[in-house]
């Protein structure tokens, strides 16, 4: 099965099994569904004026970006190929974020300064037929988010999720000094992208005046990233140059292929797609479970606090039937007999039976009343303020995974009513169950 094929197999499945559950046990699933929703992306970023839009424009062979030494672009663009339905040109911000078929809705809350700021440009490559390029304003130190009129970070970290593959530019000047990449890698990428899908890449190494130079410049941005990453170890650093770009007349042919890998892997973002989104639907999938999980244990307390209701209830309404009219017929003289005398004179009929009865409609209405307006309300606020220790956390990527899923437990048990506790959770965990076992686990062999 080829990758296109699979996605669609993958989607098609997540869709019918997960989409409903996800609506019924209140978790966020937008992400997903914008993930699953189009081609593979590949988001570049980097500082201003390191070579985003050059070397995008050297991997299509063609001047679609502008480039310039200051900071040129301040801009968000996807490029991509133009499907069958749409028209060649450029695509506005406010219309990609409102088109149903894209994954960009969630941009839609930075407001209108981003929208002036986002555009698509439809680019006939073949290339590009299953894969989308992002090109982004360069990273600047003197911007703040009131400079850029909406929050920069936020949308970084917003394309980050959807992208497969995340290029992060550097250059020998800045080499990883600029306050918005630090900010970006600190903040926004651990979060949201694993390691594996970052390229770190410091390009126009033409720049230095000779290799002492370029060692040093070279050791900033490792000491940088360490610094940002918090990591030990040293990623991968691709050192790139553009050959079309550099004044040099003798080409630097010790780091073309660096730059010839970098394009590679690009270009075999494709084929981390489906293994992204199977990492995703894993991800969402425990949660679901997470969130099932807690909704047995609330269902099963309450289930607890149900039956000894119903025991007191019984022992009462027994006590009421047998001491209502007792009590009632020594403070007024009625009924004339009581139903205990009746039944030892083996002489109940019906007209022993409606004080007893509204003793038991009273006592009934009375404990009713008692559990759903209090007790069951004292349960559901506890439980809300110790949901924590419900679950257990043997690992601490269940600790993680727990983080979002209380979010949503908390706000079904908010919600829920007395009678929602008689709901079976366990038949849908089943499923669930079934699904990774089964499905999931099934897609994951299909992968290289
Ligand atoms: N010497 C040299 N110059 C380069 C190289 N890559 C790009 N340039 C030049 O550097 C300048 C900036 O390149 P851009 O591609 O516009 O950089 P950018 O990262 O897109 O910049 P912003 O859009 O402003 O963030 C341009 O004048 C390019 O011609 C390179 O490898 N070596
Ligand atoms: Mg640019």
């Amino acid at each position: 099965m080829n990758e296109k094929t699979l996605q669609g197999t993958i989607e098609s499945k997540v869709r019918e099994v997960l989409f409903p559950f996800f609506e019924r046990y209140d978790i966020d699933s937008s992400n997903l569904d914008a993930i699953l929703k189009w081609k593979p992306i590949v988001l570049i970023l980097g500082n201003y004026s390191s070579g985003k839009s050059t070397f995008i424009n050297e991997l299509l062979g063609k001047q679609i970006q502008r480039t310039g030494q200051a900071p040129t672009d301040d801009s968000f663009t996807i490029i991509t190929a133009p499907g069958p339905e749409d028209k060649a040109g450029e695509v506005r911000g406010a219309a990609l974020v409102n088109d149903d078929r894209l994954p960009f809705s969630s941009l839609k809350s930075y407001g209108e300064q981003l929208l002036a700021h986002f555009r698509m440009k439809f680019v006939e490559s073949p290339l590009l037929e299953n894969l989308v390029i992002v090109d982004s304003p360069g990273m600047m130190d003197s911007v703040t988010e009131k400079g850029r009129g909406y929050d920069f970070l936020g949308v970084v970290g917003d394309l980050t999720k959807l992208a497969d593959f995340i290029v992060l530019m550097f250059d020998p000047h800045k080499a990883g000094t600029i306050k918005e990449t630090y900010s970006t890698i600190r903040n926004t990428l651990p979060g949201t992208s694993g390691e594996d899908r970052i390229a770190f890449v410091m390009s126009r190494i033409d720049d230095c005046d000779n290799l002492a130079d370029l060692v040093r410049s070279y050791g900033t941005l490792c000491w940088n990233l360490s610094q940002m990453t918090g990591r030990k170890d040293i990623p991968r650093i691709y050192l790139t140059y553009s050959p079309s770009a550099t004044g040099r007349s003798e080409p630097l042919e010790v780091w073309m292929d660096e730059r010839k890998e970098l394009s590679e892997k690009i270009l075999a973002a494709p084929e981390l797609r489906v293994s992204n989104i199977l990492q995703r639907v894993d991800k969402q999938t425990n949660e679901l479970k997470m969130v099932m999980e807690a909704m047995v244990r609330f269902c099963t307390g309450g289930r607890r606090l149900i039956k000894r209701m119903a025991l007191i209830t019984l022992v009462l309404s027994l006590l009421s039937v047998s001491l209502m009219d007792i009590i009632l017929k020594n403070l007024t003289g009625f009924p004339a007999e009581t139903l205990v005398s009746a039944v030892i004179s083996r002489s109940v009929d019906i007209r022993h039976a409606p004080v007893p009865a509204v003793g038991l409609g009273l006592i009934i209405i009375i404990m009713g009343f008692l559990f759903s307006r209090i007790l069951f309300p004292i349960y559901s606020k506890k439980f809300q303020k110790n949901v924590d220790r419900f679950v257990l956390f043997d690992t601490p990527y269940k600790e993680h995974t727990w983080e979002r899923a209380k979010e949503s437990v908390l706000n079904l048990v908010k919600r829920a009513t007395w009678g929602d506790i008689f709901y079976s959770h366990h038949k849908n965990i089943e499923k669930i169950e079934i699904f990774i076992s089964h499905d999931l686990q099934g897609y994951f062999k299909n992968i290289k």
